[in-house]
């Protein structure tokens, strides 16, 4: 608690606020984070071994119909009250960026102005030969999942998810725009990464190397932990809503 309030009081001071975003924060919508055991057909791999150029080469059918049921999976559920708080932060907080790693869309959903995907989108997929944008499906896909074959494109390509695979570069100026972010704010909040996957992983330690308050939000040890000032150890979607009353305590008393 005392760290809570701790947090609260940076946050409230803050000027510049950046929120940096992992598959933890979602956790409690009903998302799998990306290092979670895969389940149904997919449980022989490791989502890491999908998540390459060279998986979707190798085996199209599989890597597209694991995307597909993932993007199904999303359509299906909601943002929980740790999407609700950074949404929140962003209205007390006005010069506010959310920086996510993640591919879903809960951030938007719960209100969040204008996130930064670093790692890109389920829902703009592409074509892998033009790069011409595709139509998301419709996502009704089966629970246990299935192989799929990529729809083509005009030009004969296959579609291709919009994400970024390990190998691949992010998008320019996403990155950019992030470590200025970085660069300039007076508090990073970090929710729900294990901080292993880089460039991403260098936000929070451009914040703290230029000065910037590192907050953490996870319920397990980070590399992170090296770069923040405080730690909460607990779920965001506990947590997050517990530091934004903190924080704003008008917040807590409109029930908004
Ligand atoms: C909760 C919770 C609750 C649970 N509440 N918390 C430097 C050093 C070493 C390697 C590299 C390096 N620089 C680059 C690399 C290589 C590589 C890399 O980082 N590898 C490491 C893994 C070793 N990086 C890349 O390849 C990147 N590209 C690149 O560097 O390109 C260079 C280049 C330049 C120019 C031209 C060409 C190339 C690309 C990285 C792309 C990563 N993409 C993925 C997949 C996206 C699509 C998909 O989703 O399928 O992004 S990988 C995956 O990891 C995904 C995530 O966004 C990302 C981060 O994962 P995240 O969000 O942290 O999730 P988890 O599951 O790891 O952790 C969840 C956390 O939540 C845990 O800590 C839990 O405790 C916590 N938690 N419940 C709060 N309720
Ligand atoms: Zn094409």
């Amino acid at each position: 608690m005392v760290d809570v309030r701790e947090a609260a009081k940076a946050l409230a001071g803050a000027r510049r606020v950046v929120v940096f975003t992992g598959a933890g924060i979602s956790a409690e919508s009903g998302v799998p984070t990306f290092r979670d055991a895969l389940t149904g057909l997919w449980e022989r791999y490791d989502a890491q071994a999908l998540a390459t150029p060279q998986a979707f080469e190798d085996d199209p059918d599989l890597v597209w119909g694991w995307y597909e049921w993932r993007r199904s999976l999303i359509q299906g559920v909601h943002p929980n009250p740790g999407h609700e708080a950074v949404a929140a932060i962003e209205a007390h907080a006005p010069h506010t960026l959310v920086v996510t790693q993640n591919v879903d869309d809960l951030h938007e959903r719960a209100g969040s102005r204008a996130p930064i995907h670093l790692h890109g989108s389920l829902f703009t997929p592409r074509c892998a030969a033009c790069s011409r944008p595709a139509e998301p499906g419709r996502g009704d896909e089966p629970e246990e999942g299935r192989r799929l074959a990529p729809p083509r494109c005009g030009c004969g390509g296959a579609i291709r998810p919009g994400v970024v695979w390990f190998g691949e570069a992010l998008p320019e100026e996403a990155l950019e725009e992030a470590v200025q972010a970085a660069t300039d704010c007076d508090v990073l909040l970090t929710v729900g990464t294990s901080g292993v996957v880089y460039p991403a992983a260098e936000i929070p330690k451009v914040a703290s190397m230029f000065g910037g308050t590192v907050i953490q939000v996870n319920p397990r040890p980070t590399p992170l932990d090296a770069v923040a000032a405080i730690n909460l150890h607990g779920s965001a979607a506990v947590v997050l809503p517990e530091l934004v009353s903190a924080a704003w305590p008008e917040h807590a008393a409109a029930g908004s």
